[in-house]
């Protein structure tokens, strides 16, 4: 027996979503999104790549479906594309797009693999975004309708569900910092858009709940762990808001059914305010099933006025860092899902994305020794056993990514597969990390 070893049940996976592998973009009646016209932008992503075609996987999925089926994994997470299903984000169905996704769930329940389906990674229909996207609280109704559609369509097929991916991305990244589609920079429609997709989250558990489906749900949330550089009240101020930017801001509405108040008052001096509605954040802490976190890093803030949007500028104090040039913590891990049970309770937690980017070199004999994102991994998932054995309920882990694929801004330049993808072949060549996992999966842990 391994001397780390994970419960029995413990779900290992990997994670992809529909606009950075599918391809296909404009097959069997798909509509656009706001990732087509984004990247469809000069000068938005770099080396103006695109979606077009990507992993291929709407051609390749039974590819896929092998690979993890060797890798041994339990559960696979992916996405759904909406304007797949609606075209125009609302009307009707197209039955075509929901046949990729009934090839692709039956394939992965032939293998002995769970499907976990996220129904939003983004990629809006653009005939909504041309109706004002999330500012528009019509949004809502519209996600809900396609929710409901979903749900219905694959009840007892697909067990778990996720809402929402990353709804700071959704919300700040793409309408604030304005790096990912629609690529708005305005601070009050980041928190537009922040507090409608939370409330669509709670209308689609709610419908999920009335509708009596099977399986769980929840939704996801990146966090990162942000620590003050000292014990100094403005250095423990500044990092808090800091982090609060990513945890609080969605976990308190979440768990609580309330915004931090420290940040609305903050908010408040940047002359943004939150939209709320009556009943608003009663929807929006609707129970979930679990909650998904997506952890790839974390780091020290202190004090600086004017600095950002937090008055807090980050301290480097020596990480190794992967290409993305993100912090390489651990511990991180450890801290922010300590803090999560500790500060939210015994939902139980799926780490729903971990993984890092590094530059790999595919040899003369098709192999990459990634030494350096098996290392990342494996010091990852020491935590993941740190954190079971501390009482924290982590039930699952999923590996970001199944491949190599579409990183967003960063075009194709940024590889965070165990698998390889030769984008002029379209042909997967399995990493050293990923024969690594495979290794970790088989055992159900490994020695260290
Ligand atoms: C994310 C996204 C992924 C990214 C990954 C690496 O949730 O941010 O789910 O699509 O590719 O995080 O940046």
């Amino acid at each position: 027996m391994a001397n780390i070893q994970f419960p029995q049940d413990f779900v290992w996976g990997t994670a992809t979503a529909s606009y950075q592998i599918e391809g296909a973009y404009q097959e069997d009646g798909r509509g656009l999104s706001i990732w087509d016209t984004f990247s469809h932008t000069p000068g938005k992503v770099f080396n103006d790549d695109n979606g077009d075609v990507a992993c291929d996987s709407y051609h390749r999925y039974e590819e896929d479906v092998a690979l993890l089926k060797k890798l041994g994994v339990k559960a696979y997470r992916f996405s759904i594309a909406w304007p797949r299903i609606f075209p125009q984000g609302t009307g009707d169905v197209n039955e075509k797009g929901l046949e990729y996704y009934r090839k692709v769930v039956d394939a992965l329940l032939a293998a002995g693999i769970e499907p976990c389906a996220t129904l939003y990674h983004w990629d809006l229909p653009q005939a909504l975004q041309d109706k004002g996207g999330w500012d528009n609280r019509e949004t809502i109704d519209a996600f809900v309708n396609y929710a409901e559609v979903m749900f219905k369509a694959f009840d007892g097929k697909i067990k778990q569900w996720i809402t929402f991916n990353e709804t700071w991305c959704v919300s700040f990244l793409s309408n604030y910092i304005g790096a990912h589609a629609p690529g708005n920079r305005d601070l009050q429609l980041a928190i537009n858009v922040a507090h409608h997709c939370m409330v669509a989250h709670g209308e689609a558990v709610r419908k999920f709940r009335e509708l009596g489906i099977s399986g769980e749900i929840g939704t996801t949330h990146n966090l990162y762990w942000f620590e003050p550089y000292t014990t100094s009240p403005q250095d423990i101020e500044a990092a808090r808001r800091n982090r609060a930017f990513n945890n609080e801001w969605f976990m308190d509405p979440t768990f609580k059914g309330s915004y931090p108040q420290f940040m609305v008052d903050w908010f408040k001096t940047k002359g943004a305010t939150v939209p709320i509605l009556p009943g608003d954040m009663e929807t929006i802490a609707q129970k979930i099933d679990f909650i998904g976190v997506n952890y790839y890093s974390g780091g020290f803030g202190r004090y600086k006025e004017g600095e950002g949007l937090f008055d807090c500028e980050e301290v480097q104090i020596g990480f190794d860092k992967t290409y993305m040039d993100w912090n390489v913590y651990a511990d991180g891990l450890y801290k922010v899902l300590s803090w999560v049970h500790e500060e939210y309770g015994d939902t139980p937690i799926y780490i729903t994305e971990n993984g890092a980017c590094y530059e790999d070199e595919l040899t003369a004999d098709n192999r990459v020794h990634d030494v350096q994102r098996t290392d990342y991994y494996r010091k990852h998932f020491i935590q993941c056993h740190r954190l079971i054995g501390s009482g924290v309920p982590l039930k699952g882990y999923f590996a970001w990514s199944l491949l190599d694929n579409f990183e967003w801004a960063e075009g194709y330049r940024k590889r965070f597969g165990i698998v390889y993808t030769n984008y002029e072949t379209l042909e997967r060549h399995p990493k050293i990390s990923y024969y690594f996992i495979q290794d970790v999966i088989g055992k159900n842990g490994f020695d260290v």
